[in-house]
């Protein structure tokens, strides 16, 4: 069939007023939108300073009490790419929350999963599903999906800790489910007493030395992995492999995956004058720094960190990293996902 000649510019400013009033949209028009030739998040490469986070934190302490309703006193990382939504990234939430001495925050459950990664103080426990496991800085607490779960601060000092969430993944899904607990809290005996820190008498934690190449569909039930058992396979790795940046990621003992099926955590060592090649990957991440002051350069801009800042690597933007003094890095990200669904790339530049 041969095509018709053209349609007159009138007949087509009619069709195309025609379609928007009948709900369809012309592809012809959109479709190099909608098809970018790499993916072009939303999100922009953005870094949180501590000295700014921690004094508001301060400040949300004194003025807010943490109660049901409010749940939680938490400052989300809010991307300013992201049009004023609480998201770090597309697909992760990110944020510090802090509790004072004497206080808990209520437990509820809700479908999207999240991960703790402590960062200064001591005395809080998270109850998860029961079982009351302690937080030191270092710790990575888990809170998978639909786990009830809880914090109290039996300490004298104020703790501070990384949240992170797969609450914008399972929003785009329209999954959100949340429920709260019939009490305030769930049943916990104190610290240093017997029937706590459950999932750590069961199971031993398990690292992949880089990354885990699988991801899986249930939640690690190891709970809690220590920082001592973190640090020390670092140290282990950076010895084996004289790189400039030695890597490990949490997984689940039982099948070496990621440790929640939508979020992978891993922790980073840049060796004192380490720098890594730029690498770019499918996926979101946000990495918190933990120890030591450096530079990453995450799709060409350079972002000087220091102890307590947070900064996201959005997906497909280069990220290198280094430091003079040496680093330790915790990064949280959206990988098994994109593994799950055979649509991970990574690329080393340079
Ligand atoms: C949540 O339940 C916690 O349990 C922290 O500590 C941050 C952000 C969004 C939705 C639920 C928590 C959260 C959250």
């Amino acid at each position: 069939m041969t095509p018709d000649a053209p349609a007159a510019p009138a007949d087509l400013d009619l069709l195309y007023r025609d379609l928007s009033a009948a709900h369809l949209y012309p592809l012809w028009n959109i479709g190099r939108e909608l098809l970018p030739n790499h993916p072009r998040p939303r999100a922009i490469p953005w870094l949180w300073r501590a000295s700014v986070m921690y004094g508001l934190a301060e400040r949300a302490i004194r003025a807010v009490p943490v109660d049901r309703g409010g749940e939680r006193r938490v400052l989300s990382l809010g991307n300013p790419g992201l049009a004023g939504a609480p998201y770090a990234a597309g697909t992760l939430w990110g944020a510090l929350q802090c509790l004072g001495p004497g206080e808990t925050a209520p437990a509820h459950r809700h479908t999207p999963g999240a991960i703790r990664f402590v960062l200064r103080g001591t005395g809080v426990w998270t109850t998860v599903n029961g079982d009351p496991c302690d937080m030191e800085p270092g710790d990575l607490v888990l809170t998978p999906s639909w786990y009830w779960h809880d914090h109290t601060n039996g300490g004298d000092g104020t703790m501070f800790w990384f949240d992170g969430l797969d609450l914008p993944m399972v929003e785009a899904l329209d999954a959100v489910f949340y429920e709260p607990y019939p009490e305030y809290s769930q049943p916990a005996g104190q610290r240093g007493q017997a029937g706590r820190n459950e999932s750590e008498r069961l199971h031993r934690p398990r690292y992949a030395d880089g990354a885990a190449r699988r991801a899986g569909p249930d939640p690690s039930p190891l709970l809690v992995y220590r920082w001592t058992r973190t640090s020390a396979e670092l140290d282990r790795l950076a010895r084996a492999r004289r790189a400039p940046m030695a890597s490990l990621e949490f997984v689940n003992p039982q099948t070496g995956a990621s440790v929640l099926p939508t979020l992978s955590c891993s922790m980073h060592r840049i060796a004192p004058g380490g720098a890594t090649a730029p690498v770019r990957r499918t996926g979101n991440a946000i990495f918190v720094v933990f120890r030591g002051a450096g530079r990453s350069v995450v799709g060409g801009q350079p972002m000087d960190w220091s102890e307590g800042d947070m900064f996201v690597v959005p997906s497909w933007a280069a990220a290198g990293h280094s430091s003079r003094s040496g680093a330790d890095l915790f990064e949280l990200a959206d990988t098994p996902v994109l593994r799950a669904l055979g649509i991970y790339r990574e690329e080393v530049l340079g």
